[in-house]
């Protein structure tokens, strides 16, 4: 796939580091919040094998306060700005704002991240301008509601058919169908089988197609609840069960791991990549 000044070969599974800005954030709990915090994070993070730095200035956890635009553009341009400077990284927003989908492309991002799959005003026509390429992921409700009991005839059915529907109508747009990446997201609106079952079958969107091609698909699930119910563990002792979780995504044909242990799951993606090469 083709990003601003360089192209990944998503043939081979990569590591997307999770950086989040946001004073809320329930896994590093606001620990990179200053600048040179953050660039640190990222610096480590792209020594460790991260191909891509997902930062993010909006808490979407479940129940989750929303943040004003002028909040989430002050939590992330900066930071943006200073990866951009100083990291050879493709730097991913996650945001449904097309503000500041504008505002870091400006500044140098080359990957729109939105768990709204571009569906909030402005989002798509904003993407299609900028021309960079997008993640779409699927939810079930809003954050604020999501894990309010919920609820599918079939989880896998539903996610790939929301997720394929979603990208056809980008193409129709305009979009270059090899610039989308598609997300089941873990956790948002899914209860732990849903999410178990999405894993377990993850190569059913892998394999889906759309015009005879298939699109590279993102999996996160790092430190995520469901790793912490399957546990009984708080979201610092989660890592190992990320990994694992990683580790069978990559497996099953997942092209990027959205994580927050970076060297430990480069690691483990490395035991796949000799294992499906061999
Ligand atoms: C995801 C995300 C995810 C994509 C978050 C958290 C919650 N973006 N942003 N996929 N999760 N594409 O990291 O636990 O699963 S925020």
């Amino acid at each position: 796939m083709k990003f601003l000044n360089c192209e990944i070969d998503l043939s081979r599974p990569k590591v997307m580091g999770v950086l989040n800005v946001t004073p809320d954030s329930f896994s590093d709990g606001g620990k990179f919040n200053s600048l040179d915090a953050a660039l640190r994070q990222a610096e480590q993070m792209v020594v460790s094998g991260a191909a891509f730095i997902d930062v993010g200035g909006e808490s979407t956890r479940p129940g989750a306060v929303q943040v004003s635009l002028d909040e989430e553009l002050s939590r992330v341009c900066p930071v943006v700005e200073r990866i951009a400077e100083n990291l050879d990284v493709i730097i991913s927003v996650d945001t449904s704002s097309p503000e500041l989908m504008k505002e870091s492309v400006a500044l140098g991002a080359g990957l729109i991240n939105d768990v709204r799959a571009l569906q909030k005003t402005g989002a798509q026509l904003m993407a299609l301008s900028l021309g960079v390429p997008v993640c779409i992921m699927h939810m079930q409700g809003s954050p604020e509601m999501m894990q309010n009991n919920p609820s599918y005839n079939s989880v896998v059915d539903n996610v790939t058919g929301f997720l394929v529907g979603r990208a056809e109508q980008l193409i129709q747009a305009g979009f270059d169908r090899d610039k989308i990446i598609i997300d089941p997201g873990f956790g948002f609106g899914k209860t732990l089988e849903h999410n178990l079952q999405l894993l377990n079958q993850i190569n059913d969107l892998v394999n889906a197609q759309l015009e005879n091609t298939r699109l590279p698909v993102l999996v996160g699930v790092s430190r995520k609840s469901m790793i912490g119910e399957i546990l009984d563990k708080p979201v610092n002792e989660r890592m190992i069960g990320s990994v694992a979780a990683a580790t069978i995504a990559a497996y099953k044909g997942a092209s990027i791991l959205r994580v927050h242990d970076v060297q430990e799951t480069v690691d483990a993606l490395s035991v796949v990549q000799a294992l499906l090469e061999g």
